[in-house]
Order: structure tokens, then C-alpha cells, then sequence
């Protein structure tokens, strides 16, 4: 074989090895959950890679595996990573070094035990927690007995709260919910009755320009807590505080994105919502009753000149 053909075989196979690495033109898989704001801010991202000429994919996944997908580059990038819900399962694929910290929003977070105003007056103490166990049994229901019920959230929120309730000694019980709409059908039912119910909250969220509540107080959150046991009232057991009350609202990365979709990245990594812009997305949805798609379709026709900044 000639010096020259040699030379040209191996340019050949350069360029097929390139070509097989980098597939720009495949979509980016963007990870969807199974709460609103993430959802219209999932498609607010993809009308926004689209506008840059990329193609996007939306792939339903899993609140605590996905950041491990993430990491294995199953999933690209996710919007909304909330440190009350994901601290653990994001740290975890974070110090793998395959998944990256894409920023932080401006919003805060936070998510915990909140109930209607109105609960207030029949439970002198709010929003203290142990003012909310002396008054357990106002929340009880058949299926609880004795024991006050707490509304809880679907299960892939990764939340701790049934240790959290014997870690405090609490007189209550979880009872999860599915989905997010059946924390809202059953707020809204005790709401009409004037009721009293405890329930799983968050803010930013569409709840907040429709119903006046709190959030109770546990003890303050500390990452110690959900490692130490010896840390909080109980000497033996984690979980025994509260959420974080100022939490981070990050977003997350496939490492290999930065390579592979260059000017996606950039766009990514400058998307920062604000709480109310978040609020304001949830409701689109859970008040106005768009679709998601819809919603981002209308956020973006109206904030031109908050996303043209992030797309520079
Ligand atoms: C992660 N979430 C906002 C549903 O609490």
C-alpha cells in the first residue's frame, strides 16, 4: 500500500470515527416530570433549542432515578432540580463527574407540610409542629383512626415522611397521593368545607395566588440531619427536621452536552426563571387549564425579551 492511500484510509476512518462520536443532529432529550412548572419550563427550554435549530425530545422519567440517567447520558438536561426533593440522588450522579451543575435560578424553593389559613384558628400554636401534633386529631379520618392524616406527595418526590413523623413522635400519618392533582382536589374540598387538612406544598407554585396558607415549622433543616442521627430531638434517628426553607432551584446536565451541542449548552446553562415567573407558569396550567405546551408556546410569545438575554 502507497504512503498516499495509507494516509487516505486513515483520514477516512478519522472522519467515520468523528461522525459516529458526534451526532449533532440527534434531539436532546429533555427530562419530564410529574409536576406542572416543570413541564412548561421543560418546553419553554425546548422551544428555545428549536429556535436555535436543534431538535429536542421529552422523556417522562422517574423524579429520583433521572439524575443518574442523566449521568449515564440516557437524559440531557433537566430545568427544574429542587434541593428539598433531589439534594441526595442529584449529589450522588453529580460525584460521578458525569453529570454537571447547569446554575442556579433565581427562584427559591421550598417544599413541606402546609395547610389553609383557616386552620389556624381551631390549632392555637401554628405553625409550630408541635402545636400541629397537639391538635392531631382534628385531622383524623377514618382511614387514619386515631392519628391525624397528612396528605402526602407521590412517592418519587423523595421525601422521608413517615420516618420523619416516628423520628418526631408524631401523632400523624402519610397518606400519599398518586399524583399532584389529588393534593389540589383534596385542598379544594376541605377548602369549600372549611375543614382542617395538612397537606404536601410547595412554593413556587400555583397554590399561593390561589389559596392563603403556611407552611409548618419543624425543626430547621441542617444537612446533618439527614445523615447523623445523633443530631436533632432524636439521638436516634434521621429525618428529624424540616425542609430546607430558602432551598436552590438548580439545573442539571448531561457532561457530555457541552461537546456534543456546543451553542445548546450556552442557552442552557443562562436559563434562570424567577419564583414568580414560576408561579405564574403553574398557573397557566393548573388554574387556566392550558397544556404545558401551550403555556411555554404563550410564556415565550409574551417574555421576548427575558430569553433573547439567555439565548446570546
Ligand atoms: C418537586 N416538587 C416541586 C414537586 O416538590
Amino acid at each position: 500500500m502507497t504512503t498516499l492511500v495509507k494516509a487516505g484510509l486513515i483520514a477516512v476512518s478519522l472522519v467515520m470515527t468523528a461522525a459516529s462520536l458526534v451526532r449533532a443532529d440527534e434531539p436532546i432529550k429533555i427530562s419530564m416530570n410529574n409536576w406542572t412548572s416543570q413541564n412548561v419550563l421543560s418546553h419553554v427550554a425546548g422551544i428555545l433549542l428549536e429556535k436555535k435549530g436543534f431538535e429536542v425530545e421529552y422523556i417522562p422519567s422517574d423524579g429520583q432515578l433521572q439524575f443518574q440517567a442523566i449521568a449515564d447520558g440516557d437524559l440531557d438536561f433537566q430545568i427544574e432540580v429542587w434541593e428539598g426533593s433531589h439534594l441526595t440522588a442529584f449529589n450522588n450522579a453529580l460525584a460521578t463527574g458525569n453529570l454537571v451543575d447547569y446554575g442556579t435560578h433565581a427562584a427559591t424553593t421550598r417544599e413541606d407540610w402546609w395547610y389553609p389559613e383557616y386552620v389556624k384558628g381551631v390549632c392555637p400554636g401554628l405553625p409550630s409542629w408541635e402545636a400541629l401534633n397537639k391538635c392531631a386529631k382534628l385531622f383524623a379520618t377514618a382511614e387514619t383512626g386515631d392519628r391525624g392524616r397528612f396528605v402526602g406527595p407521590p412517592a418519587d418526590w423523595g421525601k422521608h415522611y413517615a420516618e420523619r413523623i416516628a423520628a418526631l413522635k408524631m401523632n400523624f400519618e402519610e397518606v400519599p397521593v398518586g399524583q399532584a392533582a389529588t393534593l389540589w382536589a383534596e385542598l379544594q374540598a376541605a377548602y369549600d368545607r372549611k375543614e382542617p387538612i395538612v397537606l404536601f406544598n410547595w412554593t413556587p407554585n400555583f397554590i399561593e395566588a390561589r389559596f392563603k396558607g403556611e407552611f409548618v415549622e419543624f425543626p430547621q433543616y441542617s444537612a446533618e440531619c439527614l445523615s447523623d442521627p445523633k443530631w436533632g430531638s432524636n439521638p436516634d434517628a434521621v429525618y428529624d427536621c424540616g425542609a430546607p426553607a430558602n432551598g436552590y432551584l438548580k439545573k442539571a446536565a448531561w457532561k457530555g452536552l457541552e461537546t456534543k451541542w456546543p451553542a445548546a449548552s450556552q442557552v442552557l446553562k443562562q436559563i434562570n426563571f424567577t419564583n414568580e415567573q414560576i408561579a405564574a407558569a403553574s398557573a397557566m396550567v393548573d388554574v387556566s387549564g392550558l397544556t404545558s405546551e401551550d403555556a411555554a408556546a404563550k410564556w415565550v410569545a409574551e417574555n421576548e425579551s427575558v430569553w433573547t438575554a439567555w439565548m446570546k
